[in-house]
């Protein structure tokens, strides 16, 4: 009897083991991994008060009009509406508006393009997922640009230039003939925020992407983007006339070179029609372009807009400097394309990054914004953190653009009104969560939300992203949202206070490492750009030194100047310079560093008060990376205050052991 007891008692253990087991599993398969970032669609009732919605489609029957109404259709299902919903979908004949252009009116959405359908779709769900009620949505949205896109910097490898979310999300193994399930919910989260065009390959380009066999693989990609109204661009090497076509020179001028890149535009037409046209990173940073040949930048973009023509555009990047140039690096890019404005031809846009050395924590915007006034400019951002913490660390970027488009180019409008297309360098890759962290989806989100309309405040960002992507609870929101918005001041502060830049380490980027010195090209070392010694430090770009503040509008400059968070970016100053509190630098530095890392601490408790809003799995990892990042701010705070210490020669501020 007593052997049946126990025979019984493991039975019963193994069943309740087995429930368990399965309702474990259950969990498991709805626990959130982060990949359906902002489009969640949690559900606003529960099941029992859910009222079935009806979507009708009228004017169109487009593969994109379908999407929306596909798009409605699951949206509102997911969202489980408390009251019946009857949504219409209609495609105006007037064709007046901007593509993409779009009203909602409660149920109503219209639009003169399909486009416009899709996005108004995605925008009524995007408003509804707040919490907003159907009957209060009135939205009358046309997009600022008509370019607003990704730039990846994916090499044909799977390889990832300064990604750090895993390999890149093309499959350019697979591709043409599998096309992953991922890409189309990659263009769905793209049309989600309004992003219409993606390059699909590294600016540091390798030729063998205008070769036949990946001329197949991005059709495919196009032929899957389409739909979503994304079309596809390509980094071109400007050697490949050399590198593939059998020619022995690339010089734009000879008209053999000329022929190959026509004849290498039509077949890429030939197989994608709507071919958006090429980026061109070109003699910068040891890539080749026509300055190899004698001749300008506008002489090798002009040569590729004559090959495209009316049916695309040439990208052309401005981000420029050169090892033999002994000029300033942050003058580099003015000095080389300022005085070609007017000699670009109408289908080139130029690219210039957000601020003139490369996308630091904190840079005055770039000079060029509001200085080419006849030539079509692009923004480029940079949405993976390169050098922010990479994905580790938790920078919110929606400040830093609005920072740089909001700011007065002094030259008759601000940077956003200066500039008629912007792109991001992408933080996407093949990590479930897409991004690498949770938080770096919000990035993509704002530079998309910003990208349609670059007045939208940061705040009004953070709050859509984390209602849609974590919680709706407006205590949670309460919460969160203003501490993304305060996450990039404090990279800055525990990273490059006070106008410093570039002192990170070098080659990976990663951490702090004032003190290298030793690299062979002086502008890769970060010396060269604090310039501290016993006396003092910073940059002086004023008269007295490299005059670059003279490249902006006077008025601009005196404003840049009196900036103090830009102070040691414009100005080389003693130790003991009085700063505006009444401090000394010596004595304000630490306090920066200390507020940093003050402000980690704190983003990392109030995540944890979140964990009652969030599922485990999210909030385990957003906490886990709060933890590297609460070390490394300290890291970045200690190694940076015992190198300025041991420079200047003075003691470390009470309080600041050196490290050990
Ligand atoms: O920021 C630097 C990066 C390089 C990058 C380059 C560029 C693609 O360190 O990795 O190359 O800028 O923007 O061209």
């Amino acid at each position: 009897a007593r052997g049946e007891r126990v025979r019984m008692m493991i039975a019963r253990l193994c069943a309740l083991s087995l429930i368990a087991t399965s309702l474990f599993c259950a969990a498991a398969a709805h626990a959130e991994d982060g990949y359906r970032l902002w489009l969640r669609n949690a559900p606003l009732a529960d099941a029992a008060q859910h009222k079935s919605a009806t979507v009708t489609l009228i004017g169109s029957d487009s593969p994109t009009a379908r999407l929306a109404r596909d798009e409605l259709q699951r949206g509102l299902a997911e969202l489980r509406l408390a009251s019946t919903a009857a949504i219409t979908l209609r495609k105006l004949a007037t064709p007046a508006q901007r593509e993409g252009a779009f009203r909602v009116n409660g149920a109503k959405i219209s639009s003169a393009s399909d486009i416009g359908l899709l996005y108004g779709a995605f925008a009524l769900l995007r408003e509804l997922g707040q919490g907003k009620p159907l009957a209060s949505i009135k939205l009358d949205e046309a997009p600022a640009y008509t370019l607003r896109m990704l730039n990846h910097w994916d090499d044909p490898d799977g390889h990832v230039e300064r990604g750090y979310a895993g390999r890149s999300i093309f499959d350019w193994w697979h591709l043409p003939d599998r096309v992953d399930v991922r890409m189309t919910d990659y263009a769905r989260a793209n049309a989600s925020v309004g992003i219409n065009g993606v390059v699909i390959n590294n600016v540091n380009a390798r030729a063998m992407m205008l070769e036949p066999r990946y001329i197949a693989k991005a059709k495919a990609l196009a032929d899957r983007f389409r739909p979503w109204g994304i079309r596809v661009y390509v980094s071109a090497r400007f050697s490949a006339p050399r590198d593939i076509g059998g020619l022995t020179t690339a010089d734009p001028l000879d008209p053999a070179v000329r022929a190959w890149w026509k004849a290498k535009t039509d077949e890429l037409y030939a197989a994608i029609p709507d071919f958006g046209g090429f980026l061109v990173k070109a003699n910068s940073e040891g890539q080749p372009g026509p300055q190899d040949y004698g001749r300008s930048h506008a002489d090798g973009a002009n040569m590729l807009a004559a090959a495209i023509g009316a049916r695309g555009v040439v990208i052309w990047r401005a981000f420029v400097y050169a090892a033999e140039n002994k000029e300033d690096r942050a003058k580099q890019a003015f000095t080389e394309f300022q005085p070609l404005d007017g000699k670009f031809a109408s289908n080139v846009i130029v690219q210039v990054k957000n601020g003139p050395i490369d996308f630091q924590p904190r840079e005055p915007f770039h000079p060029l914004f509001g200085a080419m006034p006849k030539t079509q400019l692009a923004i480029e951002f940079q949405i993976t953190k390169e050098y922010l913490g990479f994905a580790s660390h938790l920078a919110f970027l929606a400040p830093l653009f609005e920072e740089v488009l909001d700011a007065d180019t002094g030259r008759g409008g601000t940077v956003a009104e200066k500039v008629s297309a912007i792109a991001g360098v992408a933080n996407t890759g093949s990590d479930r969560n897409w991004t690498g962290s949770d938080f770096d989806q919000a990035n993509w989100y704002a530079f998309g939300r910003l990208a349609w309309n670059p007045r939208l405040p940061s705040d009004q960002i953070a709050r859509e992203w984390a209602a849609l992507t974590f919680s709706r609870d407006p205590a949670f929101l309460r919460a969160v949202v203003p501490m993304m918005l305060g996450s990039r001041e404090a990279v800055v502060d525990y990273m490059t206070p006070l106008g410093l830049a570039h002192v990170m380490g070098t080659g990976h980027h990663y951490g702090p490492a004032p003190w290298v010195a030793d690299l062979d090209r002086p502008e890769w070392n970060p010396v060269y750009y604090h310039r501290a010694d016993r006396d003092g430090i910073g940059f002086d770009r004023t008269g007295t030194g490299s005059d670059a503040l003279a490249q902006y509008a006077p008025d601009v400059a005196k404003r840049l100047l009196a900036d103090e968070e830009l102070l040691l970016w414009f100005r080389h100053v003693p130790w003991d310079y009085r700063m505006s509190s009444g401090r000394t630098l010596w004595e304000e530095l630490p306090r920066r560093y200390d507020r940093g890392v003050a402000t980690v601490d704190r983003m990392g408790v109030t995540w944890a008060e979140q964990a009652p809003h969030i599922d485990a799995q999210r909030h385990r990892a957003v906490a886990d990376f709060l933890k590297i990042q609460a070390h490394e701010a300290r890291w970045w705070r200690d190694a940076s205050l015992a190198y300025w210490s041991a420079i200047s020669g003075r003691a470390l501020p009470p309080g600041h052991a050196a490290p050990t």
